[in-house]
């Protein structure tokens, strides 16, 4: 199997559900202080994430825009879709529990009957990293124990084993992802406050440079590796290893503490 054929194996998707901001998105929750978003600017970066899921090959689920939950635009953070079954979140966001009656109605005219996340439990997609066969649950501010340690039984259930990663001490990162990200082929993205981190020594670790953290968030779909735009000296790690980049402008989802992966649920 050639090398783009291995990468393609590691992570093939199909189909992408997406939901565009609402017109009162800069309504939503943030903890950065970089300004209001232009809710005509993010469309647009939104219609370009769009393209770019096309671009990879997949069919792209487009859900209404929906003004009763400002962050909805953020649907990562309603499922986790696998191979072998789908999980669908308790968001640890007040305001952002109503997200999952939709995506729970759309998931399941695409996969078996999805699993669910109970009440005390919360988790946020945003904190669930895939590795292969193995999953890294994040607790943070959003995913509590109790929802992480149900989670994990029931991603063991579906034959995958998981470990969690408490990264409540870690400053500027609102989720798991917004630190790290599996590429496939035991290479993992990583920023500094997570590097030394005993559990990844395992992994092939693509570190990101102090000044482009932001960077981290990205996702590889069918061999191309979607990245935010602006972030150079990452950009050219990944085409060093051979990867295809799509870079995205990102900057009106940045200011809402969205990273890239947030903006679709891959499958
Ligand atoms: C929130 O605070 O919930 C949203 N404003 C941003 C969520 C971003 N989600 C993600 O990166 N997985």
């Amino acid at each position: 199997m050639t090398e783009s054929g291995d990468k393609r194996r590691d992570c093939a998707f199909t189909r992408a559900i997406v939901r565009p901001p609402s017109a009162n998105f800069s309504t939503g929750l943030t903890t950065v202080d970089l300004g209001i978003p232009n809710y005509y600017l993010s469309l647009t970066q939104h219609a370009a994430y769009c393209k770019a899921l096309v671009s990879c090959g997949l069919l792209v689920i487009e859900l209404p825009a929906d003004d009763n939950y400002p962050d909805s635009t953020f649907v990562e953070d309603t499922a986790i879709v696998t191979k072998r079954g789908a999980i669908i979140t308790r968001p640890g966001a007040q305001t952002r529990l109503g997200e999952i009656s939709s995506i729970s109605r759309e998931l399941s005219r695409w996969v078996n009957k999805p699993a669910v996340i109970e009440a005390p439990g919360t988790v946020d997609g945003g904190d669930v990293c895939e590795a292969g066969e193995h999953f890294f649950i994040g607790i943070s501010e959003r995913t509590n124990e109790a929802g992480a340690n149900q989670l994990s039984r029931l991603l063991w259930e579906l034959d995958y084993s998981s470990e969690l990663v408490d990264i409540r001490g870690v400053r500027g990162i609102l989720h798991l992802k917004s630190g790290i990200a599996y590429l496939g082929r035991n290479e993992l993205v990583v920023i500094d406050a997570l590097a030394d981190s005993e559990r990844f020594k395992g992994y092939e670790m693509i570190k990101v440079h102090p000044s482009e953290e932001y960077a981290a968030n990205c996702v590889v779909i069918n061999g191309s590796v979607l990245i935010a735009a602006g972030f150079p000296l990452f950009e050219k790690q990944l085409r060093d290893r051979g990867y295809r980049t799509i870079s995205l402008e990102m900057s009106e989802f940045q200011k809402m503490d969205g990273g890239l992966s947030c903006l679709s649920l891959r499958f």
